[in-house]
């Protein structure tokens, strides 16, 4: 009924730009949108979803969100940031299934949302892969499903995906730990890597992007295992590293913000030392507020974000289904490396100079999450 009723909205909306002289283009170019779309236009996307409450005026649109779990602080903010925008008060009614990291009650709240007939899915896939059948069945729906974050590597049967580069963000603190080292006069790099989810494409990029800058380098990888992207995973993997591997390493890389607090306390127990002056360079990923105060402590040398508010960007692409347009099929957000020292200021990745950010205290106030 809805959908008729949006499908009666874009034909009238059409009529009438047909009658007053206008083209396509003047109808929005969602090309345009979408490229407008960074994390740092986050607040404007915000109000695009008050101003598509006050257009839908009583009749909500109806969104199911399958998300991960609870695992980490990023998680929170990822979750906070769906509730927010797709709000009753934004014109939306919100379907939200907190997956547990279990792919199997992943693929069962999909298929949920099919049966309840809403009127959007969003899936932000626990593992990258086994999607195609799924999806399918969302298409002959004719449910529009928009990925965010993680990417589906098995299946083109979306819309939309937002999220993060994590090649990138791997390749990014590869090259900051090249750059670091030689400023520090540090010749040989023996290094742990504490890895997210096995089947994530967060784990996947991160690991691979780190792991092409380690192997042109000739740096050592004396293991790489997964910790779940958990507090507590990180520190059962840092324990058994700290015995197995006691005072053979000097570099540890933590795949998010979780797993570095579990291997700090891991390695004040084993009586090792890191951060800044420390015995080990201690390096994550997400960049939540407390952990880049925790750059600004020292405690950590550096932290790569990962931005986890996809919700405004969606909020926007909903807007243009509705509207009859099609919004653009990768959305990039953007994001910020933090460094703790300003040996470093600048890297270039991929060929293009990237800023690395000396935390202040000004710095931390203004994280968003
Ligand atoms: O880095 C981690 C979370 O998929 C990018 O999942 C996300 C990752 C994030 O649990 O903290």
């Amino acid at each position: 009924m809805k959908k008729l009723l949006a499908l009666l909205l874009s034909l009238v909306m059409v009529l009438c730009l047909a009658a007053c002289g206008g083209t396509a283009a003047d109808s929005g170019d969602a090309g345009d949108a979408a490229d407008d779309t960074s994390a740092g236009d986050a607040a404007d996307a915000g109000d695009t979803a008050d101003d598509a409450g006050d257009a839908a005026s009583g009749d909500l649109i109806t969104v199911g969100f399958a998300q991960v779990g609870h695992e980490s602080d990023w998680r929170t903010a990822s979750t906070k940031s769906a509730q927010d925008v797709f709000s009753e008060a934004n014109g939306y009614e919100l379907k939200f299934v907190d997956c547990d990291n279990d792919s199997a009650t992943q693929l069962e709240a999909v298929r949920t949302f099919v049966q309840e007939e809403v009127d959007y899915i969003i899936i932000d896939p626990i593992v990258s892969t086994g999607w195609d059948t799924v999806l399918t069945e969302c298409e002959d729906a004719g449910i529009p499903v928009i990925v965010i974050d993680r990417t589906i590597d098995d299946s083109d049967k979306y819309v939309s995906w937002v999220g993060s580069d994590f090649l990138v963000e791997g390749q990014a603190c590869g090259e900051w730990l090249k750059a670091y080292a030689a400023a520090k006069g540090i010749e040989e790099l023996n290094i742990l890597v504490i890895e997210g989810s096995v089947g994530a494409s967060a784990t996947i990029g991160r690991t691979d992007g780190f792991k092409e800058i380690a192997d042109r380098e000739g740096w050592t990888i004396l293991d790489s295992q997964s910790g779940d992207f958990t507090e507590a995973g990180g520190q059962e993997v840092m324990e058994s590293y700290c015995q197995s591997y006691e005072g053979q390493f000097n570099v540890v890389i933590c795949q998010n913000d979780n797993e570095a607090a579990g291997a700090m306390t891991a390695m004040d127990t084993a009586g090792v030392t890191y951060g800044v002056g420390g015995d080990v360079i201690l390096v994550s990923f997400d960049a939540n507020r407390p952990y880049v105060q925790m750059v600004l402590d020292g405690k950590l040398n550096a932290n790569f974000e990962c931005n986890p508010m996809a919700a405004p960007t969606v909020s926007e692409i909903i807007q243009q289904l509705e509207a009859g347009e099609t919004p653009e099929k990768e959305v990039y957000v953007t994001e910020s490396w933090f460094v703790a020292e300003d040996d470093v200021t600048s890297i270039t990745v991929n060929g293009e100079e990237q800023e690395c950010i000396v935390v202040t205290q000004e710095v931390v106030d203004n994280r968003p999450y």
